[in-house]
């Protein structure tokens, strides 16, 4: 072949390669929920209800589609202790093991709340209320401990409307510390789990979430164990998505603890729905500190509102076009992919091809400590460097003394002094700049830093 001619294929070889290396991330984004949700290092959850896993339908989204869970209704205080002192977990024990089983996190609802008490503790008040309801705590985030990812522990607690105040109820009547009380119970029972103050209404800037902000803020300054903050995000005509959305969760973050979309519905049909549900993931993606989102059951007929549609997939399994728009918000999409290729190649080949591999590759990792005399809780954040990568192993120092009693989302190599964790099945894969967390908690005092090596 004539030089000229060997250098026009030669040089026909790179476009194509070039042109495949542009379209793969269309070609390989992910292509369910918690799969893309954990590509930015995110989970993407659902309320389970515990008698729905025998239908086919149900488990077969469940399993495939999501990588968190919240049992509905099965960890509610009349569910878990409907007689006193006799606690009864078969439900709620069914919804962990399905979400061991699928490689789920579980999101833990609710330990104390005003509603859904069983009979014997509606009729209680006073000190034999707040010990009860503080035994409660205890023996629940005990019976699930190392198995909660958040646990939401006080739930719905401030009044609507304009006054800023706490919501009237029996435990509010028994001293308005006890929601702090209640914190520090499941801090003692469970230190791992992160534990989250959760409500409806205060999914923007109002009255009520300035009066849950305050709340929290002051927990950060005095020291009570408080770890995220759950917004509900139930919508609708009356209460549609806040278009300062973002901004409140931003300014939660900004107290220095994690935010949460734990409920998210929201009611309608078609491409107005479709788009609120791409704001409200989005919403999530910009905000470091926005965990996962939840949505509050899997088919419409699923929902507690299902006259209003105000979920992912029709009565029948297929998704909707919210399904798809979530989807491709996690994608980090706001267009479809284009479906064909450039029709006018360029004309001159270039004159060099690139001899020199992509620079800042690999990856790094941070350390999140929440640490406490004796013993704490380390999040790790491994973030790609300038391209994809598809296993790392995070290397970590700890000090004499110290060791690893149990990690999460990663698998953990030795349990003092130099120890390392590498990514399990469903986190390897991080898309360049993008991050994956995992987490491990010790006893004595938990590393700083930690170093990174992709495969
Ligand atoms: O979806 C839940 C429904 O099945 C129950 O009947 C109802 C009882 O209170 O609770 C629903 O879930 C609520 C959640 O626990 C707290 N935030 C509001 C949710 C919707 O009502």
């Amino acid at each position: 072949m004539d030089p000229r001619r060997l250098l026009l294929a030669a040089s026909a070889t790179v476009l194509a390669a070039a042109g495949a290396l542009v379209l793969a991330p269309t070609a390989e984004a992910a292509t369910t929920l918690g799969a893309s949700a954990a590509e930015k290092g995110r989970y993407f959850g659902t309320a389970v209800a515990a008698y729905k896993l025998s239908d086919s339908t149900y488990s077969g989204i469940l399993n495939r589609e999501f990588n968190s869970v919240t049992p509905e209704n099965e960890m509610k205080w009349d569910a878990t202790e409907p007689t006193q002192g006799q606690f009864s977990y078969g439900s709620a024990d069914q919804i962990v093991a399905r979400a061991a089983s699928i490689g789920a996190k579980v999101r833990g609802h609710a330990l104390a709340w005003h509603s859904q008490q069983p009979g014997w503790a509606q009729n209680m008040s006073g000190t034999a209320l707040r010990n009860a309801m503080l035994n409660h705590v205890t023996q629940v985030a005990t019976h699930y401990k190392g198995k909660i990812d958040s646990w939401d522990v006080v739930n719905e607690a401030f009044a609507d409307g304009s006054s800023g105040a706490r919501r009237d109820s029996n435990l509010q009547r028994t001293g308005n510390d006890w929601i702090e009380a209640a914190f520090r119970a499941a801090r003692a029972a469970d230190p791992a789990a992160k534990l989250c103050y959760n409500d409806y209404n205060t999914d923007g800037q109002n009255a009520k979430s300035n009066a849950v902000f305050a709340m929290v803020q002051d927990f950060k300054t005095r020291g009570v164990p408080i770890d995220c903050v759950g917004f509900q995000s139930h919508f609708n005509a009356n209460s549609p998505l806040p278009s300062d959305y973002q901004a409140n969760l931003q300014r939660f973050a900004d107290l220095g603890l994690d935010v949460q979309i734990t409920e998210l519905d929201i009611e309608g049909s078609g491409t107005a729905q479709a788009n609120a549900y791409a704001t409200a993931v989005r919403a999530c993606l910009a905000v470091t500190r926005c965990n996962g989102i939840t949505v509050w059951g899997i088919r419409d007929s699923d929902s507690w509102r299902a006259s209003g549609t105000p979920l992912l997939f029709d009565n029948n399994g297929n998704k909707k076009a919210a399904y798809t728009a979530a989807l491709d918000a996690l994608n980090g999409g706001t267009t479809p992919p284009p479906t064909t290729p450039p029709t006018t190649p360029p004309t001159t080949p270039p004159t060099t091809p690139p001899t020199t591999p992509p620079t800042g590759s690999g990856c790094t990792a941070t350390v999140a400590l929440n640490q406490w005399n004796g013993g704490f809780v380390a999040t790790v954040k491994v973030t790609a460097g300038s391209a994809r990568i598809n296993g790392w192993t995070a290397g970590l120092t700890l000090s004499s003394g110290s060791s690893v009693t149990n990690s999460w989302n990663a698998s953990a190599s030795g349990s003092s002094g130099a120890v390392s964790f590498t990514n399990v099945a469903y986190n390897g894969g991080v898309n360049a700049g993008a991050s994956t967390e995992f987490g491990f908690q010790g006893t004595g005092t938990g590393p700083a830093t930690a170093t990174c090596a992709a495969r």
